[in-house]
């Protein structure tokens, strides 16, 4: 074999087991802590996820809100190319993140270390998906987006800060 062929052979390989690894996770998504219900209208979430922010303490972080909340229901919105806002938690207790998106489909990412399981969902437009966010560790976490949405796809991040 030529050593191109290899090399194509070794990406195939590598490609095929990443794609693997996702279509595993993804099956673990539906037995996780999601609901996804049925959005009719997204100014009904918008309307709620602005409640939810004067009902925190807003801080400025860069150009960026950060809501120091108590609730025990958050939300937070997917847009081209950002999650809004960023949110502030106590460890202490256990959350319902409600998540819509105002465009097109992202993908809600939270590293495992926040909950001692990997998160990451699908949004799909006309859905407000439901996340248990329990067994919090203290620390700040990255929110990422895995499904490609434009190119400023890799700009879109979102923080969750859960203190002691
Ligand atoms: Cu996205």
């Amino acid at each position: 074999m030529r050593r191109i062929d290899i090399v194509a052979l070794g990406l195939i390989a590598v490609t095929a087991l990443f794609m693997g690894i996702q279509l595993v996770g993804s099956i673990g998504d539906k037995t996780r802590n999601v609901y996804p219900i049925a959005l009719d209208n997204f100014a009904t979430f918008d309307h709620k996820l602005s409640d939810f922010i004067a009902a925190g303490v807003v801080d400025q972080e860069g150009a960026k809100d950060v809501v120091f909340t108590r609730a025990k229901h958050l939300y937070m919105r997917a847009e081209q190319w950002q999650w809004y806002p960023d949110i502030e938690i106590s460890a202490e207790s256990d959350y319902i993140l409600h998540i819509a998106t105002r465009d097109i489909q992202h993908s809600f990412h939270l590293e495992s270390r926040t909950t001692g399981e990997m998160i990451d969902v699908l949004i799909q437009p006309h859905k407000e998906y439901q996340i248990l966010l329990n067994n919090l560790k203290p620390g700040v976490y990255a929110i990422g987006c895995t499904e490609y949405c434009g190119i400023e796809h890799n700009k879109m991040r979102g923080k969750l800060i859960v203190r002691e």
